[in-house]
């Protein structure tokens, strides 16, 4: 077993400067409606997904669910004040989308965008930029007993979604991202079974990911066309990595092709490019896997973008032999397997790896050419409270200078990287793992609701106090 590292295991780093960095970088922290708000009942929301799910026994650790969770629904000007004490720029949240159309479809619900006009007054109040995102899969419950991503209509029903949002709050706010890491509720939720709604069932994976895909396109293309001459920064945010071979063996550069093919190439390509990757498409069919695709799904899917939104945690080796060097796996299928690397390792057990961050952004610079934001990167590890009160999370902001360096470098060498955003704001509802793993640059003691700064986030606020100070132009 690689290390985790420990609290002990870094000397803090301390707050300077990032050199090169524009003016107008922007700095944000990002949450997700159902990881913070709680209030699961309250004005109208119905369940989604993952409140159905957090009722199988088993599927959330420690039957954790998010019915209170950092409670910001009614602590939500208090949290404002916090995101303002830390001098970013930008906020990104998502919204519920059982809170705005209870049951996935029909009209608005006025409570439910109240709540979101509060939020974006609050901010404004502040001078921070709300950046929305209006899917962190929250899915309506009764969208999935119709069928959920799998089926055609869903897309349908996101992109009539997507409009009562935009249309309630387009006025004052230009950042948009529709989808939250397709990726995660397609192959998490539908084929993998680990994520609501624990579907394990790879074609019904795929058609999902058409189908998130086609509400993306659908979405972006109303918003466009309703947004007219308003200013719009209309993006998309995906999980991405690096795979990078663990030899130069063809078996191995094939492990690659096949990972990067499924976890990145299958999203950007029809995204950017109009197509899904002929490769990818080819292996699919060799597994009698067909993705859904309609006359215009296409055209639609590649609605123009202004920005890509990237959230990394971490890149990975591939081999395309298992470890008893068989090059195809029970199934007779080609293997594709992660190698562990002997680096430290957050409480998640990803490993650490900020030069891919590097890579990656280079790679989205030369293959895809869009502006990108980063918009999440952060690390899960296991704080310490000291007797003071204060959070010595060494470990945490190690990760996020190295990987600020790391944007710095890819800005450096070429990449049009404009803003990153840390995740998360604070600790919250980290999905089937419950509330044990925390992400937060500000730690929630969920018995009092009481949240306090980790030393992470006195470093970020310091780090980019310095950096805009440091700015010349
Ligand atoms: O907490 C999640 C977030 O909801 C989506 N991106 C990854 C984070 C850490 O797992």
């Amino acid at each position: 077993m690689n290390p985790v590292t420990t609290s002990q295991s870094r000397r803090l780093p301390r707050p300077a400067a990032v050199p090169g960095l524009p003016a107008d970088f922007r700095w944000g922290v990002a949450t997700s409606a159902y990881q913070i708000e709680g209030a699961a009942a309250t004005d109208g929301r119905t369940p989604s997904i993952w409140d159905t799910f957090c009722d199988v026994p088993g599927a959330v650790e420690g039957g954790d669910r998010g019915d209170v969770a950092c409670d910001h629904y009614h602590r939500m000007p208090q949290d404002v004040e916090l995101i303002a004490g830390l001098g970013v720029d930008t906020y990104r949240f998502s919204l519920a989308w059982p809170r705005i159309q209870p049951g996935g479809r029909g009209p608005a619900n006025g409570k439910g965008l109240d709540f979101y006009k509060r939020l974006v007054d609050e901010l404004q109040g502040r001078g921070i930029t709300p950046w929305i995102t209006l899917y962190h899969w929250d899915l309506p419950q009764e969208l999935e007993d119709a069928g959920g991503w799998p089926a055609r209509d869903t897309a349908l029903r996101f992109a009539d979604y997507a409009m009562l949002a935009y249309e309630a709050l387009g006025d004052r706010v230009a950042h948009w991202t529709t989808l939250n890491e397709p990726w995660c509720s397609a192959m998490l939720g539908y084929a993998y079974g680990v994520h609501a709604p624990g579907r394990r069932n790879l074609g019904e994976g795929l058609h999902a990911v058409h189908h998130l895909l086609l509400g993306h396109g659908l979405a972006a293309g109303r918003i466009r066309e309703a947004a007219g001459t308003n200013p719009l920064e209309l993006g998309i945010t995906l999980n991405l990595g690096t795979a990078t071979p663990e030899t130069g063996s063809e078996a191995d550069r094939e492990a690659c092709r096949r990972a990067d093919g499924l976890g990145t190439r299958l999203y950007l390509d029809p995204v950017v490019h109009g197509a899904y990757p002929r490769d990818v498409v080819e292996d699919l069919a060799a597994q009698g896997i067909e993705l859904p695709v309609q006359e215009g799904d296409l055209a639609a899917i590649a609605t123009p973008l202004d920005v890509l939104g990237v959230n990394f945690y971490r890149g990975a080796l591939f081999s395309g032999l298992t470890e008893d060097g068989s090059p195809t796996d029970a199934d007779g299928l080609p293997v594709t397997r992660a190698v562990e690397r002997d680096l430290p390792r957050t409480a998640m057990d990803w490993e650490i790896t900020p030069g891919e961050l590097t890579d990656l952004l280079l790679r989205l610079e030369r293959d895809y050419a869009l502006p990108t934001v980063i918009t999440e990167n952060g690390a899960a590890f296991d704080d310490t409270v000291a007797p003071d009160g204060s959070v010595p999370d060494t470990d945490r902001t190690a990760y996020l200078a190295d990987h600020i360096d790391a944007v710095a470098e890819a800005r450096a060498r070429g990449a049009d990287v404009r803003g990153y955003f840390a995740w998360s704001l604070m600790d919250n509802f980290e999905w089937a793992y419950g509330y044990d793993k925390r992400f937060g640059i500000v730690r929630v003691d969920y018995d009092t609701q009481q949240r306090t700064l980790k030393d992470s986030a006195k470093w970020y606020r310091d780090t980019i106090q310095l950096t805009r100070n440091a700015r010349t132009d």
